[in-house]
Order: C-alpha cells, then sequence, then structure tokens
C-alpha cells in the first residue's frame, strides 16, 4: 500500500528539496505550508508519516508536535523533524514531546529516505499488531475487547452531551442445528458469510464485534430506538433472504435481536446497557425467535 507523508513546510526550497528527493519512491505527499487548522488537515489527509519544520510563520513544529501527541488516535504517527536548527536542545524537548526522529536540511538524501522507510516500516508493523489485536479471526469483524472499549467512550459521549445511543445484540437462530448436520468447518464458513452481511449493511461510524460465539453486539451511535429498528430491520431482512452457501447446500439464516437505548432504559452504566440488550435478545428469543425486540418496550 502507498504510504502518504504529510510535511508541514513554509520554505519552498525545501519543500522542494524533500519532493525531488523522494520522486522515485511512490508516496503520496501532502502539504502544509503554515500548519493552520492542522487537526482538521490530519483528519483529512490521515498520514502514516510527518515531516515537521521547526521554525514555521504561525505556531512552531513544537506545538503541532504537543497538538499531534494530544490525540489518542495520532499517537503512534510517526513525526520526523526536518529543520536546520537541529541542535541539543532542540532534540531534547522534541524528544519529550513526542518526536520518532531528527533530520538536518542539509542532509545527506540517502539518509532522508532511509530514516522514512524505517519509520513507515515500524508504523506498518504497529498497524499491523494493533489490527490482529482487535480484530475476531474467524470474521474479521472487531473483537468484544475493542467492542467494551468503544462502548465505555460512546457510553460517555451519550451521557456527557445527551445524546442517545443503541446496543444491538443479534444472536444466530438455532446455529447448533448448522453445526450438527453441516460440522463445524462449515458453521464456521456460516458465520463469516453472517459477518460479512452485517459488515456491509451498517453505517461507517457503526460498531460490529463478534461477542462470543453465534453472537454480534452492534453500537449505533447518535442513533434512537427508531434508527436502530431501520438499521436492524435492514440487517436482519438482508439475513433471513440470503441463502448462504454452505458447501453444496444452500441454506437460509434467521436472526433474533434485542435492542437497548440509552435514553430509553436510563442504563446507569455501560455493562447495564448491554445487559438491557441481552434482556431483549432473550424475549426475542422466548417469543419464537426471528424478530427484533426493545428493551423496556412491548
Ligand atoms: P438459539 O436460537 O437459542 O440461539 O439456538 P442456538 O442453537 O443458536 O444456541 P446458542 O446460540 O446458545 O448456541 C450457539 C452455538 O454456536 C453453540 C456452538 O456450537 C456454536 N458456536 C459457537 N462458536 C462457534 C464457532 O466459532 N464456530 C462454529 N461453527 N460454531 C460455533
Ligand atoms: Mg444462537
Amino acid at each position: 500500500m502507498t504510504s502518504k507523508i504529510l510535511v508541514v513546510e513554509d520554505t519552498q526550497k525545501d519543500f522542494d528539496f524533500l519532493i525531488k528527493t523522494l520522486e522515485n519512491e511512490k508516496f503520496i505527499i501532502a502539504r502544509s505550508p503554515d500548519g493552520k487548522n492542522f487537526l482538521e488537515l490530519m483528519e483529512k489527509e490521515n498520514p502514516d508519516l510527518i515531516i515537521l519544520d521547526l521554525i514555521l510563520p504561525e505556531t512552531d513544529g513544537f506545538e503541532l508536535c504537543k497538538i499531534i501527541r494530544s490525540e489518542e488516535r495520532f499517537l503512534n504517527t510517526p513525526i520526523l523533524f526536518f529543520s536546520s536548527s537541529i541542535n541539543m536542545d532542540n532534540k531534547l524537548l522534541g524528544l519529550q514531546l513526542g518526536a520518532s526522529d531528527f533530520l538536518a536540511k542539509n542532509c545527506d538524501r540517502r539518509e532522508l529516505i532511509i530514516k522514512i522507510k524505517n519509520l513507515l516500516n515500524a508504523k506498518r508493523r504497529y498497524d499491523d499488531a494493533l489490527r490482529l489485536s482487535v480484530v475476531d479471526s474467524l470474521t474479521h469483524v472487531y473483537n468484544r475487547r475493542y467492542f467494551q472499549h468503544r462502548l465505555r467512550d460512546e457510553f460517555e459521549r451519550g451521557r456527557r452531551y445527551d445524546r442517545d445511543l443503541c446496543c444491538l445484540i443479534i444472536d444466530v437462530d438455532k446455529f447448533k442445528e448448522v453445526n450438527d448436520t453441516l460440522g463445524h468447518p462449515m458453521g464456521d464458513k456460516v458465520l463469516k458469510s453472517i459477518a460479512d452481511i452485517l459488515r456491509s449493511n451498517i453505517r461507517a461510524a457503526d460498531v460490529l464485534c463478534r461477542y462470543g460465539g453465534d453472537e454480534f453486539g452492534l453500537l449505533l451511535p447518535e442513533t434512537n430506538f427508531q434508527g436502530a429498528y431501520v438499521a436492524a430491520e435492514r440487517v436482519w431482512s438482508k439475513v433471513e433472504k440470503t441463502n448462504l452457501i454452505a458447501g453444496e447446500n444452500l441454506i437460509s439464516i434467521s436472526l433474533s435481536c434485542g435492542i437497548s437505548s440509552l435514553v430509553e432504559g436510563g442504563a446507569m452504566g455501560m455493562d447495564e446497557l448491554i445487559t438491557q440488550a441481552d434482556v431483549a435478545l432473550y424475549k426475542a428469543k422466548r417469543a419464537g425467535r426471528n424478530q427484533i425486540s426493545f428493551y423496556g418496550r412491548k
């Protein structure tokens, strides 16, 4: 995959030096000449590496370094200081603020390329490890640990800003029968196909995880019961209508879904929100499966 580098550099000559040095390296390069609206730019570009000049017209490189490191999602984005003022004092301050490496502007081009590649490789390895630690290995949706982590954040945000948050627990109906008749490996394939359907029918801001076994958790931030019903109905009917290929067999599957809402259920903590969704799920199961049920509503 092509790496993206964001260069914060006000001097055209120095920017041209970087572009010329990297022209054969297949990087995508974005530029900010002054570091203005920096976080918005970071959000938009989501770079794999930042090359920072120290002295800039509005704010200096140290300030930008602080801004980057204050955001959790950019904690591991490498920062390479590229400046004509690289001395020991500046290096020590930069390191304290979370800089990854330093290079003087009169450096050898080969050193610049090697340092950039080393930083990008380290970032790639870190991203791969991070992905593996939050993703379920069978279905490739998030795992339960990540779900809990996001639930904590979304729950706090919902409570603080008085926004709704819906939690859905979705369980495959009579999944044991699939395993019993087709075998466990085929059961795995069916679970993976269900996860694919769920994933392709939700929004980017929604958080889908394999909660365990044949159970999926889905968080819908900024969504009330009505919106959650629309989302649940969409995935539920999609799965119901789809004949899943399991070897030579075409099988149809149904889902039961329990939904809780932060506003409607008044959960005092994130665990309670999940418990409420679980209670609703069991209501759906008891009522005959293949349906969606709400906590606190008929
Ligand atoms: P219900 O309608 O009540 O949900 O019936 P069910 O048969 O689906 O029962 P339940 O949800 O309690 O059981 C889930 C089953 O899912 C049990 C287990 O055999 C199966 N299962 C759990 N994890 C996996 C897995 O990773 N792969 C496969 N193939 N099966 C799994
Ligand atoms: Mg089940």
